[in-house]
């Protein structure tokens, strides 16, 4: 990589030697030279996002001990990271959101006032980069040449960081025109420093377009693209523009004869979106000619076209940052693909051979293994070989479904918005609401038991709305009515349905297959999308009758369906009950719409 010296303007001693400067506009050049008057690094390096930088990049990553190569035959191109184990998951209770008045942010978010933001982090990027290299990095949020295609740059002084925004946007030179001479782009600033949890902020600065990351290398609190850019400061930006961002997968499913139809769902972290997106129909489905095809696995940027009237979207992402336990050949052979070559694996367990292995993988474990902490493991350890939260990283190519207009810039009609949630009891497996109103209630009161993709309990039900509570860069009374504005939009507008598919009966087993068999309730929701399948009206919303759910092939009792689509009404009251916790909060700022959607169920239980 030529080098080149960088012109010397600061008080530094020494300036930091330049890697491969491209020509940048004038407002990115500004802004990249006050953050390296701040953040003092000793080098600073341009990516440029081409395969050979990607090579060099992991050579370095392997020569620092920041990556291991893994096995080349078994897993070409693949690496593992494993993570300091204080840092494995979002660090929500950290996450804050920086504006001048608390009602900006609002009751779910934390808040620093923006001043206070800024001098609470400063001391803390202050030199945090002498020794070490800076890495430029300039990506796109969308397709390229998309209208809402979002442009950010990310400084961080990790080497795992940079090598992932590669593999999660469109990196490099392509961002840099698609910029042009604009000073529209997110301001990335990240630093590790000390990985260290008391030193670790994820502030949001939406009036500035500025992210400032501290004190983790984990995925959502570091990969500035993804939660903080195409989440917390793209919802903010959608709310005053008129769109929206969203927590959600976007497939599209090909029925016999070719008819598509694309579904978005929203379901919390960790809840089998990427499986959902990946899924493989059953054989009798394929054999008819049904086929599911990926348009993204964890965000989507919703508009409504102005000359149709109806939701558009796209994936602002160009990669997958998949939970890895648990995926298997059976479970999700897109995912195993995907992550079979050039991936990054992230804590989970290296064999012998030099290739990987995790809970679930396998039904026997092997015989010993090197844990995702680095230490000897053999299966009477009494722990487990990958971490609950291990991360696969791959390029949306890698998946073998990906959907033929995953990179259009015109993004795909949605004909379908599925909200979701893990629920051991009291949710039924479907039911569609009523309409668009009764729909955002649905999706407002939310709940799902806690998994390990956040730090914290596992296992208890927290109230998240559309799957956006740890996401919404704004006050979310102001959330809740810029979903229901949205409608006014629309001429005709998504059909929005309920599902759960894991529901367990009172020993504890599941009741419904889940994984492909997921494509029975799919297919329905197609159907009533294009106002085909039957459904009988219920206390809840519209729900298939017997026999409107195709089980042909499942061995699974009509009782068995029964006891997963009912409904106790005193259950569901105390559902309602629960509900209530999130809403007490908004106490006087709870939308008068969602009140009477409240009291409309309440007089039909
Ligand atoms: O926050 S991450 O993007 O790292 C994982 C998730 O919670 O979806
Ligand atoms: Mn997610």
């Amino acid at each position: 990589m030529p080098v080149s010296p960088a012109p010397s303007k600061s008080a530094r001693p020494a300036a930091p030697a330049v890697h491969a400067t491209p020509v940048v506009n004038p407002s990115v050049r500004k802004w990249v030279d006050e953050c390296v008057d701040l953040c003092k690094p000793d080098d600073i390096y341009y990516c440029n996002g081409s395969i050979e930088e990607r090579e060099a990049l992991f050579d370095q990553g392997v020569r620092d001990g920041v990556f291991i190569k893994l096995n080349q035959q078994k897993l070409p191109g693949c690496y593992l990271h494993r993570s300091n184990p204080n840092d494995v998951a979002r660090s929500e209770h950290l996450t804050f959101i920086c504006t001048p008045s608390q009602d900006m942010a609002g009751v779910t978010n934390n808040w620093i006032e923006t001043k206070a933001g800024y001098a609470k982090l400063l001391p803390l990027f202050d030199g945090s980069m002498r020794g070490r290299t800076m890495y430029v990095i300039p990506f796109v949020m969308g397709p390229i040449g998309s209208p809402l295609a979002k442009v950010g740059v990310q400084l961080t002084d990790s080497l795992y960081v940079a090598v992932s925004m590669g593999l999660m946007t469109r990196m490099g030179d392509v961002a840099w025109r698609q910029l042009g001479q604009s000073d529209e782009f997110t301001r990335c600033l990240h630093s590790v420093l000390d990985v260290n949890p008391d030193r670790r902020y994820v502030c949001h600065f939406p009036l500035d377009n500025t992210i400032w990351s501290v004190g983790s290398g984990y995925g959502g609190n570091a990969l500035l693209g993804k939660k903080c850019l195409a989440l917390r400061i793209a919802s903010f930006l959608g709310q005053q523009q008129g769109w929206m961002a969203e927590h959600m997968l976007l497939m599209g499913a090909t029925a016999p004869g070719g008819e598509k139809t694309y579904v978005a769902a929203a379901f919390p972290s960790a809840c089998g979106k990427t499986n959902f997106a990946m899924l493989i129909p059953p054989k009798k489905y394929r054999d008819q000619g049904w086929k599911i095809t990926t348009v993204g696995d964890d965000i989507v940027w919703m508009w409504v076209d102005e000359k149709s009237g109806r939701v558009r979207a796209i994936n602002p992402e160009a990669g997958y940052f998949g939970v890895v336990p648990g995926t298997n050949e059976r479970t999700n052979p897109n995912a195993m693909a995907a992550m079979g070559h050039d991936a990054i694996y992230t804590n989970v367990a290296l064999l012998p051979d030099g290739d990987v292995w995790w809970e679930g993988k396998t039904k026997a474990p092997p015989a010993e293994c090197v844990d995702w902490t680095g230490q000897k493991w053999t299966p009477d350890s009494g722990r487990k070989a990958a971490h609950p939260n291990s991360r696969f990283t791959a390029p949306a190519r890698n998946n073998p479904a990906i959907d033929p207009a995953w990179d259009d810039p015109n993004g795909v009609e949605v004909a379908a918005i599925v909200f979701g949630g893990r629920r051991s009891r009291t949710v039924p497996l479907v039911y569609q609401a009523f309409n668009w109103l009764h729909g955002v209630y649905l999706g407002a009161t939310m709940g799902s038991e806690t998994t390990a993709a956040a730090t914290g309990a596992v296992g208890v039900v927290r109230r998240d709305p559309m799957a956006m509570l740890p996401f919404i860069g704004y006050n979310i009374r102001d959330y809740f009515v810029h979903w229901m504005r949205m409608r006014r939009r629309m001429t005709d507008c998504p059909r929005i349905f309920h599902v759960n598919w894991f529901r367990q009966d009172a020993d504890g087993n599941y009741l419904w297959p889940g994984f492909g068999e997921n494509m029975r309730v799919l297919k329905w929701i197609i159907d009533r999308s294009h106002g085909r399948a039957y459904a009988k009206e219920t206390m809840l919303g519209w729900m298939p009758k017997a026999g409107d759910l195709d089980l042909e092939g499942l061995d699974i009792s009509p009782a068995q369906i029964d006891a997963l689509q009912s409904v106790d009404a005193n259950e569901f009251k105390a559902e309602i009950l629960s509900q209530e916790e999130l809403f007490l909060k908004l106490a006087g700022d709870l939308p008068k719409e969602f009140v009477f959607q409240r009291e409309l169920l309440i007089a039909r239980l």
